[in-house]
């Protein structure tokens, strides 16, 4: 009786290892057939437009029954190495182990044991597709991510997208602490003022190691790029309070953004919310003036529901706003205005002309035309921040309105009752962001958040929700801003 217990024991071990390796779906409509190497979707469930590169089968061992590799889980160890095959996308399907591993006396990770040059070096993974005149508003990166261990070897990845650095992937796969051969889907939201390197039509991603020299490989199942996303077949949802670490208080208006969900913004219980984060690997950064970042993993499985709560730490961060930024001829005073965080005690100004000072609110002239950059550096008895506006001062350059990335600004009307346009001709693409603050520097309204193409733009703001008075619109492009002096008058 027992043997035959035994007997059965070892035969249902047995059909498991056989379902193993047998792809339960083959086909879907967010990401077409999975065995195909190199796939282009257009308006899928998912997004406007998805492109893939490699076939979609766990590093070719292929999915356990059951088992959906978007569906947040971490696949069961498998075995290493394995027989590599030639119709595998480029940089799929293989073990990559970093290009400066050396000699590595902290031991080597199981991939970098059992693999060799040049086999075993990292190679770009190439997405080729063409965007027939989309307009590209934001795109996510989906990697199926197996074995990458930076934390426990010690490793430094950077990675690349068409050439360029790309820090948001290597912020995230820095973190990625797998527990061995096993793979997740990681989702990476690519910024707006990189998205114009999507617009070549061919995308490259490249990750690598060339500095540390220590003994840690990975392996890439596929890559997927998702063109102006709409949302995720699997989700979960992540909620939460931001709250300052020192006095508990809620923190109201911190901007928590996540990998392809946009951003959410707390409300005055420091509360926030996201309802469809993507299943898998999601990057969470929360903000605040003040405040210093934070930047978390979540590791979400479909159908999630969970709290993450966030203490922030506030710190001394220099800013400053000036009346007057503009005029057409010199001599031209300007007042400046001290808007540091934490009460700082000291101040040290460079005003681009030569001219400095030690005052918190200085009023300084400017004596000769021309575009001037200024620096504030503010300390207390345990920080110091310095603040550094380019070109802030414009004097005597091509009109009275004009600024070295943002000319012909005007926000009409002024005082401002109700809505208003802010019209731009912007010289540079870029990142734009139109903000306002408060008299005491407290950023109470985000107007515009953006990636902008260059030329002339209207941008309609409302602020029925900001109280009478005086207030500093800051419009920025890229590191480029200007400061405006507004009046709200509700009538
Ligand atoms: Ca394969
Ligand atoms: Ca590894
Ligand atoms: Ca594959």
């Amino acid at each position: 009786m027992k043997k035959q217990i035994i007997y059965l024991l070892v035969t249902f071990a047995a059909l498991q290892l056989t379902s193993y390796g047998q792809t339960g779906q083959q086909r879907d409509d967010a990401n077409g057939d999975w065995t195909e190497q190199h796939v282009t979707l257009y308006d899928t469930p998912e997004a406007d437009m998805m492109v893939r590169a490699g076939d979609i089968d766990n590093l070719s061992f292929g999915w356990p029954n059951d088992f959906d590799p978007f569906s947040g889980n971490s696949t069961y160890s498998h075995g290493f190495p394995w027989t590599l095959d030639d119709t595998d996308a480029m940089g799929t399907d293989r073990i990559m182990v970093i290009s400066s591993f050396g000699y590595s006396p902290f031991g080597k990770d199981g991939y970098t044991s059992s693999t060799s040059r040049p086999e075993n070096l990292p190679r770009p993974i190439l997405l080729a597709y063409s965007l027939n005149n989309m307009e590209l508003e934001s795109a996510v990166l989906q990697l199926f991510a197996d074995d990458f261990q930076a934390p426990n070897w010690g490793a430094q990845y950077f990675a690349t997208i068409n050439g360029e650095s790309a820090p948001y992937v290597a912020k995230v796969i820095n973190q990625l602490s797998q527990t061995g051969p096993i793979g997740k889907i990681v989702n990476i939201s690519i910024p707006e003022n990189h998205l114009y390197l999507l617009e070549r039509d061919s995308f490259n991603i490249f990750i690598d190691d060339t500095i540390t020299g220590v003994a840690e490989g990975y392996a890439i199942d596929f890559v997927k790029l998702l063109l102006n996303p709409k949302g995720f077949s699997y989700t979960a949802k992540v909620f939460g309070y931001v709250v300052d670490i020192d006095t508990g208080e809620p923190i109201e208006n911190a901007v928590i953004s996540a990998s392809g969900s946009g951003e959410v913004i707390s409300d005055e219980e420091g509360y926030y919310i996201f309802e469809n984060l993507p299943a898998g690997i999601t990057n969470l950064y929360v903000t605040k003036f003040s405040y210093d970042t934070i930047n978390i993993l979540v590791d979400l499985i479909n159908g999630d529901s969970i709290q993450r709560d966030f203490q922030l730490n506030e710190v001394l961060e220099a800013d400053f706003v000036a009346d007057n930024q503009n005029s057409s001829t010199a001599p031209h005073s300007v007042q400046f205005t001290d808007l540091t965080s934490m009460n700082p005690t000291d101040w040290t100004w460079n005003f681009g002309d030569g001219g400095t000072s030690e005052e918190q609110n200085p009023l300084h002239t400017y004596e000769t035309n021309g575009n001037y950059t200024v620096t504030l550096t503010a300390s207390n008895s345990e920080e110091t921040n310095t603040k550094i506006r380019i070109n802030y001062i414009s004097i005597g350059v091509e009109g009275i309105e004009e600024h070295s990335t943002i000319s012909a600004y005007q926000i009409a009307p002024n005082p401002i009752s109700s809505s208003a346009k802010i019209s731009l001709d912007l010289k540079n693409s870029g990142s734009l962001t139109i903000y306002i603050q408060d008299i005491t520097g407290k950023a109470v309204k985000t107007v515009y958040k953006q990636y902008q193409q260059k030329g002339k733009c209207d941008i309609e703001m409302n602020v029925d929700d900001l109280i009478n008075g005086i207030y500093f619109m800051t419009i920025q492009l890229n590191n480029n801003s200007l400061t405006k002096k507004i009046l709200i008058l509700h009538e």
